[in-house]
């Protein structure tokens, strides 16, 4: 058994190596649009990074399980049991649970505190939008605004400011994603669902596809074409397009 240590670790050195390099190399972030991005994504990196090893280590076991131990031929008896290798369950055993523990404080917690969200305190919205599903449509209203967009084509945001989408469904369950800031939050009817999100950069669909407000659950023959374009201005920007919907909204 000894004998193998050696070569075995080895071989998962040099697969974790590799596994590290390719992901190194591997764009797994594109634009990070909001706060909220940044959170996900380094929780995600750091997810991806940490499965390396431990994949190496499985596929390492299992090549080098079939490679060196294999014995020609049909069987003709079980091989003797394995008796001195009580030290392996237990590293296995406290490692395991090392990580597993590791994950639910960082980043699943201190993630969970930075969202906002599982109780921890969610930070005050500068704008609150009200978020109506249907099939197949976004209807988008600035609270205290006196904006509502009906089958938004185009949901404005501003900049640097907190936003908080109360979001619900006339008909069934929908679900609210923005890819480009990472939030995420089922619209079911009957029920208000929220998630906050502070955008950091102004941004738009034409730029980077991910600027878009997509549902994410199947919602029928419509569900694919259920996107409007999402837009980020600077403030004041923002200020002035909301005044001109209103005028626009206002005239005959
Ligand atoms: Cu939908």
């Amino acid at each position: 058994m000894r004998r193998h240590v050696i070569p075995y670790v080895v071989l998962w050195m040099a697969l974790t190596v590799i596994g590290l390099a390719v992901v190194g190399v591997t764009d797994l972030e594109p634009v990070q649009g909001s706060e909220e991005a940044v959170v996900v994504d380094d929780a995600f990196r750091f997810l991806v990074v940490l499965s390396v090893p431990v994949f190496a280590f499985v596929v390492v076991a299992l090549g080098y399980s079939v490679v060196t131990f294999r014995v020609p031929g049909a069987p003709t008896a079980d091989a003797p049991a394995v008796r001195e290798t009580r030290a392996i369950p237990l590293v296995w055993l406290i490692v395991t649970s090392a990580l597993a523990i590791l994950l639910i404080v960082n980043p699943g917690i201190t993630g969970m505190a930075a969202l906002g969200l599982g109780g921890f305190a969610e930070r005050p919205a500068d704008l609150v939008v009200k978020v109506e599903a249907e099939q197949w449509n976004w209807t988008v209203t600035y609270e205290g605004l006196g904006v509502t967009l009906t089958k938004a084509t185009e949901v404005i945001l501003p900049a640097g400011r907190r936003v908080r989408f109360d979001v619900t469904s006339t008909d069934i369950v929908h679900s609210l994603w923005i890819p480009a800031f990472r939030v995420k939050i089922d619209a079911v009817p009957g029920l208000t669902t929220s998630v906050s999100t502070t955008p950091t950069r102004t941004g738009s669909f034409e730029a980077d596809p991910l600027y878009r407000l997509q549902c994410a659950e199947l919602c029928g023959t419509g569900h694919a074409r259920m996107v409007s374009r999402v837009t980020v201005l600077e403030p004041a920007a923002f200020e002035r397009r909301m005044a001109e919907l209103r005028q626009r909204a206002a005239a005959p």
